[in-house]
């Protein structure tokens, strides 16, 4: 069955990138086998000891191209405004003739590698297809694991199915000829000049996230940057909440968090459904019903431990792509707060002799593998991964859960009035940045929904979509905000957070089903004295008080920088949600003056 627009498109595409062959990815295991036996001979791939890794490899990516590059990333839409003041946007006819320079000739003596994948369930109509051109096998191989990839996809595709088009070069790897650009009017994505991840698995980010945004504005449904968890309690009832933190918050370790022993006791457990991405539709029953397009974890190895995160290393344990790390010359990887001391010697991150203690010319801890540093594995191998986790209906949300990275101001949890307020709340999301980010350590950074880098439109039509799909949503899931950093006046963490972030979790839940106590606040409720439950939990006397706190006068000072946040979008902004602002303003004044009686 052919799809002519796919093979006039690869036809074309060919033409420009004067690849020597093209090779069609059918899914089997055969193709994969031999693709990575050719990486492994050409250096691209180094295979890890295979006892102890078995199916797993070694990637390491160019010096300077080990993250998302946010400066390179463009919207092109024919209007400018259409893209808003927060993304880049290029015209789509310069963007395609910029680009086209790039990609001419870029295959020249290499392979295309043609990759039909679904996102989502293939089949299912809620599913989209995307057919990635690419002339990386390192890309190919983890499209196999994050995406479902291969000659069924095509078969679902069928004669007439339209698909995003989606074409990658490594080029020669020029951050000076990088781009990675969406042309949400015309269903493509044209990625050149990196081999990270997040720059060209095109299926992840550039497709779920940004073309996805904009299909859900015009389809009616949410592409969001959201973690997804089923929670069982102890009768055996299971509720799903979706949860959106900007990056670098620990998505990935509460999708797979291990509960607290009173509550495993109990017979508390959590299944996980997806860590990065979820698509939200209405469903018939009135209720919001969400999916995980993706098959795999693209997940961030330092940190991973088991401590913070049994489950992922259990998941990373075979069949893995390591990117980035260190890797030993016995075929072992290892990262920074990872399992294990280091190890004696090694080659770090960008390929130098690593040993312990090593430090830079100002006396700073070289790492032997880089703060971004990734793994790539199948969920499927997640040892809590939910059963429903391919279900093409997807699970429906009890609770949405927005959170951010704040040591000051931000109550550990509160559950907003309704679902104009939670939009609000998501809307002035904000979070400190780290060491892992580009920027000055602990500036807030407004960053909406965690959507900032991935809207794939004007960011004030995204706020005026999430309250129109508010007013169709006869069931609507409640809205909540966490925060799980804030600190003490000695600049300790109050909450242990981890697996103990369940018992938040658990309030949520229970709040859901109108069974857990709350106190109204300006913010909106909170947990009432006794109802969070902190049963074998050693916290310091008044640390409750100081998690809950809500300060005025601070919040007053917060509320103008949401002004000042929401200025840029003129009048393209909802006015509900500087209605919402003045209203959180009042409610604040008359707290200091009930609280002063
Ligand atoms: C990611 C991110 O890689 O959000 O998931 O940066
Ligand atoms: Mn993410």
């Amino acid at each position: 069955m052919e799809n002519k627009m796919l093979q006039n498109w690869v036809q074309e595409m060919a033409q420009l990138c004067k690849p020597e062959q093209i090779v069609w990815i059918d899914g089997s295991r055969e193709q994969k086998e031999a693709l990575e036996r050719e990486a492994v001979a050409s250096g691209e791939l180094i295979r890890l000891d295979q006892r102890k890794w078995p199916g797993c490899f070694y990637h390491r990516t160019a010096v300077n191209d080990v993250a998302r590059t946010e400066n390179l990333t463009y919207i092109c839409t024919r209007r400018e405004e259409d893209a808003g003041p927060t993304n880049n946007w290029m015209d789509p006819q310069e963007a395609y003739r910029q680009a086209g320079e790039y990609f001419n000739g870029a295959m020249r003596g290499r392979t295309m590698y043609v990759v039909p994948f679904s996102m989502g369930p293939i089949g299912s109509p809620f599913s989209k297809i995307g057919v990635e051109l690419t002339d990386s096998i390192y890309v190919v191989l983890n499209m196999l694991i994050v995406t479902r990839a291969g000659r069924e996809v095509l078969a679902a595709l069928g004669p007439d199915g339209d698909f995003t088009r989606c074409l990658h070069s490594k080029a020669d790897l020029d951050i000076n000829k990088r781009l990675i650009l969406h042309f949400p009017e015309d269903n493509t994505i044209w990625s050149v000049g990196s081999g990270y991840g997040g720059n060209v698995l095109l299926g992840k980010k550039c497709l779920s996230l940004r073309i996805a945004s904009y299909l859900g504005l015009h389809e009616g449904w949410l592409a969001e940057h959201m973690l997804i968890m089923g929670v069982e309690d102890p009768s055996g009832r299971v509720d799903y909440l979706a949860a959106a933190f900007p990056s670098a918050c620990g998505k990935t370790n509460l999708a797979m968090l291990v509960p607290p022993k009173p509550f495993r006791d109990r017979g508390y457990k959590i299944w996980t459904v997806g860590d990065d991405i979820a698509w939200i539709r209405l469903g018939e029953d009135g209720r919001l019903w969400a999916v995980n397009p993706e098959s795999g974890l693209f997940g961030v190895a330092p940190g991973t431990n088991s401590r913070s995160n049994p489950n992922a290393l259990a998941t990373i344990r075979q069949n893995t792509i390591f990117t980035n790390v260190l890797l030993t010359d016995d075929g072992d990887v290892w990262w920074e707060q990872g399992e294990g001391e280091p190890p004696a010697a090694g080659i770090a991150w960008d390929g130098s002799r690593w040993k312990p203690g090593l430090a830079d010319a100002a006396g700073n801890p070289l790492p032997g593998a880089h703060p971004n540093a990734r793994f790539t594995a199948p969920l499927a191998q997640c040892p809590i991964v939910s059963p429903e986790w391919e279900n093409p209906q997807g699970v429906p949300l009890s609770a949405i859960v927005f959170g951010g990275r704040r040591s000051t101001l931000v109550p550990l949890v509160f559950e907003t009035f309704d679902w104009r307020h939670g939009v609000y709340t998501g809307a002035t999301m904000s979070s400190e940045l780290t060491a892992a980010q580009f920027g000055t350590l602990g500036k807030v950074r407004r960053d909406p929904m965690a959507m900032l880098p991935f809207c794939g439109y004007n960011m004030a039509d995204y706020f005026r979509h999430w309250l129109e799909m508010g007013r169709r949503i006869p069931r609507p899931p409640r809205i909540f905000h966490v925060n799980w950093f804030r600190k003490d006046a000695s600049g300790s963490f109050l909450w242990p957070g981890f697996g103990d972030n369940l018992r938040v979790l658990d309030w949520i839940l229970r709040r859901s089903r109108g069974e857990a106590g709350a106190i109204e606040t300006p913010l909106g409720y909170i947990p009432a004295p006794g109802e969070l439950n902190l049963e074998g939990l050693d916290l310091p006397a008044g640390a409750m008080e100081q998690l809950l706190a809500v300060d005025r006068d601070l919040w007053l000072e917060e509320l103008a920088e949401h002004r000042r946040f929401f200025e840029q979008f003129g009048s393209r902004l909802p006015s509900e949600l500087l209605e919402e602002n003045k209203a959180l303003e009042n409610r604040l004044k008359n707290y200091s003056s009930r609280s002063a009686s």
